[in-house]
């Protein structure tokens, strides 16, 4: 079957938000067999077994990148088609491996809140959208709170604007400490909690930053959606207060 790619309301979110949410990308089956191999490298680098929770004794069970291509299902075509879409039909460079794998085991947040640490970016901002694009892949349902991404929808916006009126690029360290010197919205999402109500204030409703809507989501949704991810947007790890583990998939992928 031919794969449109996203719709012009999808595009359209991206653009401004700097996300695009695309329901059921990836099979049911092919979830089922890319769920199967991170278990089996979670028991088989880290003792961790998925239908045994006393051994989800870490809460981010770490270097669980690939050494084969085993996860390449995650490039459906439904993906293949937005790539096609951002970077051109044969304009991008397939990655070695595909699949970076992200959990986050549950049992580790008393309750969910806005982080203040952890918000970076992966690629220096500079004026212009790069040639990148970065997909991730839900292996399973993710409600609010069940430690999907997050992301400050329009920061990628503000940051180019920056990066713009001040001829240069900006790494993430960097990117932050001028957010927060000009933005009272961004000082206060990267300051030390102050009151209980974090998700009232940055998620409840839009803020503003250097007169951009801004706003803390998460890439919540149900196993096989996929979410593309401007390269410039601010994002970060969330905290997983569900009961079940968080279990993502990511990848960066080049334009030639
Ligand atoms: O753990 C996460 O969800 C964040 C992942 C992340 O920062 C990244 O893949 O660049």
């Amino acid at each position: 079957m031919e794969h449109p790619g996203l719709s012009p309301d999808q595009l359209d979110r991206y653009a401004s938000e700097g996300v695009a949410h695309l329901p059921a990308a990836v099979a049911p089956e092919d979830v089922a067999a890319l769920s199967e191999v991170v278990w089996r490298r979670l028991r088989v680098g880290h003792g961790i077994f998925r239908d045994r929770p006393s051994t989800w004794r870490v809460p981010h069970p770490a270097q669980l990148a690939a050494r084969t291509d085993e996860l390449a299902a995650l490039a459906s075509p439904a993906v293949r088609a937005v790539l096609d879409q951002f970077l051109g039909a044969g304009g991008w460079t397939p990655p070695d491996r595909w699949g970076l794998p992200l959990v986050t085991l549950p049992g580790f947040a008393d309750r969910w809140d806005v982080p203040h640490r952890n918000w970076h970016l992966d690629l220096a901002v500079s004026a212009k959208a790069p040639a990148v694009a970065r997909v991730f892949v839900l292996l399973a349902d993710h409600p609010a709170g069940g430690g999907a991404t997050g992301y400050v929808a329009g920061s990628h916006r503000v940051l180019r604007a920056l990066a713009a009126a001040e001829g240069r690029e900006f790494r993430s360290g960097e990117a932050r400490a001028r957010l927060a010197a000009r933005s009272p919205w961004f000082a206060a999402l990267f300051g030390r909690p102050d009151g209980p109500d974090r998700r009232a204030r940055f998620m409840d409703g839009w803020g503003e930053a250097e007169g951009v809507p801004v706003r803390v989501c998460e890439m919540a949704g149900r196993a096989g959606d996929a979410w593309f991810m401007d390269p410039h947007l601010l994002h970060a790890t969330m905290p997983n207060a569900g009961a079940s583990p968080r279990m993502m998939l990511t990848e960066w992928i080049y334009g030639r």
